[in-house]
């Protein structure tokens, strides 16, 4: 029904010529110069031809590098197409793209329907974790179209009009140092940044009664939390107790100031430890259920909470996050980078300045700002100006994780706590940007170097397993199951799909497809499997988690290096969320909540604590924010 709606909307529209679900054409396009600063529709008017049929006249200008005039592959040979199809009479854009995407289903078909025409082997980029997204996300109208999974992936797909360019969105938030404008929005909660946090915050804040604006600078709203694969901490939930799991806050607290090498701040902790349980009842409340329980490293107990059959639990929660969002009808604006906040005379945060891609700069003011901008694992500049030894590693983190939202904050003298301490993950897939969840190791997988033999407990804490891989030859590793273990975590069939595992009907057989000596694996994992037997390891892996032998066949391997996965340090905030400046005071109407704020990790963060954070700071910094609003 709804997807009549939308073609009968379409259709009133004068029309592009719909070839409904044809499959896009892989026509190359004419090399495109330099883009003109103003934006698409200015130019568009410019250009004279936001009314026209695409002409020989509007092809000319297309050739001659007017950004207007280019059009995707498929429409510039649609001699009937007629721009207002996309761009509605006015012929603006809103910087979601939400009409010019209702035009692409309305044409193509959505995201399901493309999915059965442009299947080609294995990958389907029309069906992927990130769920429901704009065609606009990876095709251009007026720009080559760019494959949005080559962001972490190196998948050889090919898109019409060429394009296959990586999307880092790092701004350049110096340059808009003095920017204004005078067009003004008001509103009373303005939040930065449309990942975990954000969603939840700006949902919190307008279940509070307070009006809000979720901006995002990406084409896909998500963040990190999109991509977090392993699952939730949380102690003394229902799930844990009907497990007969003797798990306590007191004990995630413990752990987590452990695993954090005790420098995290305990304020902060104990909000994350005691909060879990109720933020993970909250999620309940919201629709999603992390009811298999598992390990995670440097946990004394099973508290790892993810969805039923092991699925990845980032783009599990962030679906179900972008559904409650249309539902409550949240305004959340993409391709909205904030470039500047207001600050008043006082020092108190007003507002931002957004420049959306569409739009151009506008101001909205607020009555409180919420940062959620994430971390800046996908900037290597600013990785490496931390730790030079990080230089040339790989990340595990979606392309907007470029860290502006420290730059944002430092206008507002926003103070900073321990930047240096950046987590590298043991296990990101050689060759790729796909992170090998902890959940593998955590549900029995073992770990070899190049000779075929263990040399580190698996489920220690990530800084530790990441140093020893670093120290075997080659400094990358195998990680060994079986297929028992290979059952109890489905994401482990999505690393098959991805061809980054290995599998062969016998031990002996894998150590020659993996080029490691076979006497060697065979004797490893007797011994291990011995060690399940008796609750003693030779790398003192905790009793509780010699869980599983690794005996039946088909025998798996997958090759994996450290990779950079997490910035533990941000802004300082207080247990109120709100964000702290250099004099150690509450920055008026300013709060931050998940990977852009520091304090909560210390040097090292244990998988399964962001998406814990993500959910209770980002509850309290969406209440404290909307009390703030209706002071
Ligand atoms: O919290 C994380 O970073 C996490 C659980 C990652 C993973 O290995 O799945």
């Amino acid at each position: 029904m709804k997807k009549l709606l939308l073609v009968a909307l379409f259709a009133s529209l004068s029309l592009v010529a719909c070839k409904k679900n044809q499959a896009p054409e892989e026509t190359p396009a004419p090399a495109q110069t330099a883009a003109p600063a103003e934006n698409t529709a200015q130019t568009a008017e410019k250009a004279g031809v936001l009314k026209g049929i695409i002409s020989p006249e509007n092809q000319k200008a297309y050739s001659e590098g007017q950004k207007a005039a280019y059009m995707a592959g498929t429409h510039i040979k649609d001699k009937n197409a007629d721009c207002a199809g996309c761009h509605g009479e006015t012929g603006l854009l809103d910087d979601s793209e939400t009409q010019v995407n209702e035009g692409c289903v309305g044409c193509h078909g959505d995201l399901d329907e493309m999915a059965e025409v442009t299947a080609k082997g294995e990958i389907n980029p029309h069906k992927s974790h990130l769920g429901k997204i704009n065609c606009t996300a990876c095709h251009g109208g007026h720009e080559p179209s760019a494959i949005y999974c080559n962001n972490c992936h190196s998948f050889d797909i090919k898109i019409s009009s060429e394009g296959q360019k990586p999307l880092l969105k790092k701004i350049d938030i110096e340059k808009y140092k003095n920017a204004s404008s005078d067009v003004v929005e008001n509103v009373d909660v303005l939040v930065i940044g449309a990942g975990g946090s954000g969603h939840i915050a700006a949902l919190t804040a307008k279940n509070n009664g307070a009006s809000v604006i979720l901006v995002e600078k990406m084409p896909i709203p998500g963040g990190n939390s999109q991509l977090a694969a392993g699952g939730m901490n949380a102690a003394e939930t229902i799930y844990q107790k009907a497990l007969n799991i003797p798990d306590t806050k007191e004990t995630m607290f413990q752990d987590t100031m452990k695993g954090g090498k005790n420098i995290s701040n305990p304020d902060l902790v104990k909000v994350l430890a005691d909060n879990s349980a109720g933020s993970m009842a909250w999620l309940t409340s919201i629709g999603a259920k992390l009811s298999a329980v598992n390990m995670g490293g440097g946990a004394t107990y099973k508290r790892f909470h993810a969805p039923e059959g092991g699925a990845a639990v980032g783009s599990y929660l962030v679906n179900i996050y972008k559904d409650v969002a249309e539902k409550e009808g949240l305004d959340v604006r993409l391709n909205s980078p904030a470039v500047k906040l207001i600050v008043d005379e006082t020092g108190a945060v007003k507002g931002a300045v957004i420049d959306g891609k569409h739009s151009g700069p506008y101001e909205i003011h607020a009555k409180s700002v919420v940062l959620t901008s994430g971390g800046f694992s996908a900037n290597p500049d600013r990785v490496v100006s931390y730790r030079p030894e990080y230089t040339g590693m790989t990340t595990s983190n979606q392309p907007g994780a470029t860290g502006d939202g420290l730059d944002l904050a430092k206008e507002a003298d926003a103070d900073f706590i321990d930047m240096k301490q950046i987590q590298i993950h043991p296990s990101i897939a050689v060759g790729s940007g796909t992170l090998i969840t902890e959940a593998v190791r955590g549900v029995g997988a073992i770990m070899v170097n190049h000779e075929g033999n263990r040399f580190y407990d698996e489920l220690s804490t990530r800084d530790k397993v990441s140093a020893a891989i670093l120290a075997q030859p080659g400094k990358t590793a195998y990680l060994i199951l079986d297929d028992n273990i290979r059952k109890s975590l489905n994401q482990i069939e999505g690393y098959f799909h991805l061809n980054l595992a290995k599998e062969a009907p016998t031990l002996e057989e894998l150590a020659k497809l993996i080029n490691v000596p076979a006497e060697n694996l065979v004797n490893t994992v007797k011994e291990y499997n011995k060690a399940v037997d008796t609750k003693k390891d030779k790398f003192d892996k905790k009793p509780q988690t010699l869980e599983k032998k690794v005996e039946k066949g088909p025998f798996v391997a997958i090759e994996i290096a450290p990779g950079v996965h997490y910035t533990m340090g941000g802004v300082k905030i207080n247990t109120d969320s709100q964000v702290i400046n250099s004099k150690n005071e509450p920055i008026p109407n300013f709060y931050g909540a998940g990977e852009v704020t520091g304090g909560v990790h210390g040097a090292n963060r244990l998988g399964g604590n962001s998406i814990s954070e993500t959910v209770t700071f980002g509850r309290i910094a969406g209440a404290k924010a909307a009390e703030n609003a209706a002071k």
